[in-house]
C-alpha cells in the first residue's frame, strides 16, 4: 500500500477533500488519511504516475511531500 506525505492538512475538511481528490483518480481506491502523521495511504490497482498525484493534490491547494 503505497504511502505519501501531504503538507498542508490542519482538519477534517482538509482530510475530507484530500480523500475525494485521491478517490477520483483512476486507479486508486480505500484512502485513509493520517492527520498527525499528514499520510495518506491507499490501494492501486493501476500504477499511477507519482505526477498525477501531486498535481491532483496541488489543485486542492495542498503539497505532496518528496
Ligand atoms: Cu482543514
Amino acid at each position: 500500500m503505497p504511502t505519501i506525505q501531504i503538507k498542508g492538512m490542519r482538519c477534517g475538511h482538509c482530510v475530507a477533500s484530500v480523500t475525494s481528490a485521491l478517490n477520483a483518480i483512476d486507479g486508486i481506491s480505500e484512502v485513509n488519511i493520517s492527520l498527525e502523521k499528514n499520510e495518506a495511504s491507499f490501494n492501486q490497482s493501476n500504477e499511477v504516475p507519482m505526477d498525477t498525484i501531486k498535481k491532483a493534490i496541488a489543485a486542492i491547494g495542498f503539497e505532496v511531500i518528496d
